[in-house]
């Protein structure tokens, strides 16, 4: 079925972003697009793979500093967490604020953010949760808080800040720091450089469940957007760049083939690949110029491998 069919609004705007990425030299597509059920699924499994350790590493950071976060954070803030992803680590700070004047989860997909703040709910019943259902990297408004409060907080953790390049990074810092007065806050999560090994093998696990996770892009667009790729023309690719310091991840055509989006046809050369994400690595000094005209770097929490950091931001 490789006909014209009739696509929704919302299935509209996503083909023109895939086209238009797929008609590059560089094939691309963006990796916004990797989370749809099925992806958020794969990617929660990638988070309890032994050789994926930002997750596991990152809740070990903050359990074992979280009363020196909780202080730099302060009590009688607004947490605003952007994309209201993994509970577990709100939870951890909830549990260690009494004092907190509201919570403001942030998040794309509604059925997700009403999720979260139904379960929330029910565990924090006296905390005042004000959910914004926008994109984060679009300019969004938080709602009026009634508790008085000292400042805003953004929590950004899971190192997702690596998905942009590092001029948009700063792009994005900016817009953030808009939110907030000086003195306010960011607690963020951000993935270290580390050795070629450990880097490589974090994304090409050994289950394969990363490679399902970067195959199950294609699976979408054949469903979402009446596209014919057959999966098995295509394989998993996964690298560190280390000139960029980045990981990349490809899907690599293993033949000279064409595909098509409701009836758009893309050609592939045997070898060609579609760039699906970016994950990029900083050292501590790095991540400190890249967020240094908006934010001062008030500590860094480090696990006891330098494998991955907690960091408190303060607006400048
Ligand atoms: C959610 C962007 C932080 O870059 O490590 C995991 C996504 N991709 N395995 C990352 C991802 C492949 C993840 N982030």
């Amino acid at each position: 079925m490789n006909a014209e069919a009739e696509l929704n609004a919302p299935q509209r705007q996503m083909f023109e972003e895939v086209v238009e990425g797929l008609r590059r030299p560089q094939k691309m597509i963006p990796s916004k697009f990797f989370y749809d059920e099925r992806g958020s699924e794969l990617f929660e499994e990638i988070t309890r793979l032994d050789e994926y350790y930002p997750t596991r590493t990152e809740t070990r950071i903050l359990e074992d500093h979280i009363e020196e976060i909780a202080e730099a954070v302060g009590e009688q803030s607004v947490i605003v967490e952007l994309g209201s992803g993994n509970s577990t680590k709100t939870r951890l700070l909830l549990d260690h604020m009494s004092d907190i004047s509201a919570y403001v989860p942030v998040e794309i997909s509604e059925e997700y953010l009403m999720k979260t703040v139904r379960s929330l709910k029910d565990e924090y019943p006296d905390l005042s949760i004000k959910p914004v259902c926008a994109d984060y990297t679009k300019p969004f408004r938080i709602p009026p808080i009634a508790k008085t409060f000292e400042y805003y907080v953004i929590f950004y953790p899971g190192s997702t800040i690596g998905n942009f390049r590092p001029e948009r990074a700063q792009q994005f810092l900016k817009t953030i720091s808009r939110l907030l007065v000086p003195g306010g806050g960011m607690l963020i999560g951000v993935d270290l450089k580390k050795g070629r090994d450990t880097l490589e093998a974090a994304y090409n696990d050994a289950k394969g469940v990363t490679a399902q996770f970067n195959l199950n892009m294609l699976l979408r667009l054949n469903r979402e957007l009446n596209a014919d790729f057959q999966i098995d023309n295509f394989e998993h690719l996964a690298f560190y760049n280390e000139e960029k310091g980045r990981i990349e991840m490809h899907l690599k055509s293993n033949t000279r083939q064409e595909v098509h989006l409701n009836g758009e046809a893309i050609h592939f050369e045997e070898g060609e690949t579609i760039h699906t994400e970016n994950s990029y690595k900083y050292s501590l000094n790095e991540f400190r110029a890249l967020v240094n005209d908006w934010f001062k770097v008030e500590k860094a929490w480090t696990d006891k491998d330098d494998l991955f950091s907690m960091q408190y931001l303060v607006k400048r």
